[in-house]
């Protein structure tokens, strides 16, 4: 473990990238971050005003051109931004230049900028250049990839929550209750003499104890609707064969993405796709009708039907209005007894023969919802009655910061484990010294969300997942 204050890396160097996608567009951006941004820049740059870069003022835009200064060759127009340290990204001196979009020129600019004293920007390295400089902490840079990867509204406002720093507070105000706690408990084991009434410090350092344990818990319940926004739920769908779960599909995600036919078994594999529902990225998948068919592409279909609904969050079973419920059916809801489910039952424009009343009996209260996809009746209230059952449960009240990363709930799980052995320990009176080790590690385990306390793995795995250039 060191302490953030202390690089780990040498930072003295200037790091560059294109830090747009590789691609036609209308710009890319090259960007330098470092002491010697300024300096490598001007080699290669051209102003039109005919001055240096190392003259113009912090957050200034200046239009000129790139040049390669051995060949004399132009290689393009271009805008350049100067950020000094250390109102910039990275708290270093930036520079970002802007070419034409495409290939050749980003890259040519780039090569320049590598020939003239740069190195290539490891992935994620801007970033953590922004943590390690301390602008940022590691929860924050952590909410970056989040905010380039988020798939609806709701992951990112879940995202710029973290980003703008409302979870580290909260941990950093849990972490400080510890410390306070631990520093009590440690005074205990300094002067024993002059603490004579342990049970009135106990009884304290009890209901501090407490109260970290709720304010843990808290925010631990706020992970369930936190990582449903960031990570996406995964919903299946299906039924018999032929019931509408392919058509169904379709609406859903509002383009004919997979075939459609009156014959049963025209789905053979799996199709995956992503839909926002109300701001819920929602992972939905059409798969095989499942029948006890002899055919040999038929049974690996339903084979990968069966996988993806032991994965699923939530089942969407589709029943067909005109041919009535049977035993297949049954054994489908059996089959995902225990998953969140919405039981729908389809073709609701022919003549049926599925009372609603059944349908519920056979979901065991779940859900049903009678749709047409046909007619394109329902399907709002359908949509409706997802996000309801994939919300079911996942409400947290009366916490204001929100937490969506798997890391994070682990450390704070085992700060809440820490926290109820302290409890424990403290209630069966052991001494001070063994309740120290336990608060020191749940402090330690907070330190590690926010950056606080760090190692150079947990750098390299988080950083690692950033793209070149961010
Ligand atoms: N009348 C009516 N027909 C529908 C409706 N929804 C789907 N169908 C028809 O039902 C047939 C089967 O539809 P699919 O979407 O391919 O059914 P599936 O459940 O994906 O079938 P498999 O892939 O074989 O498991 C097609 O002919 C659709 O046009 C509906 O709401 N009303
Ligand atoms: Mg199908």
């Amino acid at each position: 473990m060191k302490k953030n204050n202390l690089p780990l890396h040498a930072q003295d160097d200037t790091i560059a990238a294109v830090s747009t996608p590789i691609g036609e567009g209308g710009i890319s951006i090259v960007r330098l971050s470092g002491a010697e941004s300024l300096a490598i820049a001007e080699r290669i740059f051209v102003s039109s005003e005919g001055r240096k870069l190392s003259g113009f003022a912090t957050h200034t835009v200046h239009y000129g051109k790139i040049k390669d200064p051995k060949a004399a060759e132009i290689i393009d127009e271009v805008l350049v931004t100067v950020m000094r340290a250390p109102r910039s990204y990275t708290r270093e001196d930036v520079i970002e230049i802007n070419c034409h979009g495409g290939i050749q020129s980003a890259k040519r600019t780039l090569g320049l900028v590598l020939k003239s004293g740069a190195r290539a920007a490891e992935p994620g390295e801007f970033t953590k250049r922004a943590f390690l400089n301390g602008r940022i902490d590691l929860a924050q840079a952590e909410a970056i990839i989040d905010v380039i990867r988020a798939k609806t509204e709701g992951s990112l406002k879940v995202a710029m929550n973290q980003l703008e720093g409302e979870l580290s507070r909260r941990i950093n105000e849990i972490r400080d209750k510890i410390l306070d706690i631990a520093s009590e408990v440690e005074a205990s084991v300094d002067f024993p003499e002059e603490s004579p009434d342990i049970p009135e410090e106990a009884d304290k350092a009890l209901s501090g104890i407490d109260g970290v344990v709720a304010d843990i818990e808290r925010l631990i319940s706020t992970y369930e609707g936190g990582s449903v926004m960031r990570e996406g739920v995964l919903a299946i769908l299906c039924g018999k064969p032929n019931v509408g779960k392919s058509s169904l599909m379709n609406l859903l995600l509002k383009r004919d993405r997979v075939i459609v036919s009156a014959i049963p078994g025209t789905t053979r594999d799996a199709v995956e796709e992503m839909i926002n529902l109300g701001g819920i990225p929602v992972r939905l998948v059409d798969t095989a009708g499942i029948s006890d068919t002899k055919d040999a592409l038929e049974r690996e279909g339903i084979a990968r039907s069966r996988t993806y609904l032991a994965m699923a969050d939530i089942a969407i079973v589709v029943l067909d209005h005109s041919s009535g419920i049977d035993g297949k059916d049954m054994a489908i809801i059996e089959m995902v007894k225990d998953k969140k489910k919405v039981v729908v039952v389809n073709k609701s424009d022919l003549p049926g023969r599925i009372k609603i009343k059944d349908a519920e009996r056979l979901s065991k209260g779940g859900k049903v919802v009678e749709i047409s996809v046909k007619k394109r009746e329902n399907i709002e209230a359908l949509e409706k009655e997802m996000a309801d059952v994939i919300w079911s449960g996942r409400f947290a009240q009366g916490e204001s910061a929100v937490m969506s990363n798997a890391r994070h709930k682990e450390l704070l799980d085992k700060a809440l484990a820490n926290m109820l052995s302290v409890k424990k320990a403290l209630r069966a009176g052991e001494p001070p010294e063994i309740l120290a080790i336990d608060l020191k590690d749940a402090a330690s385990s907070l330190g590690l969300i926010t950056g606080k306390t760090i190692s150079d793995d947990i750098l390299d795995r988080i950083f690692g997942r950033f793209c070149i250039g961010k």
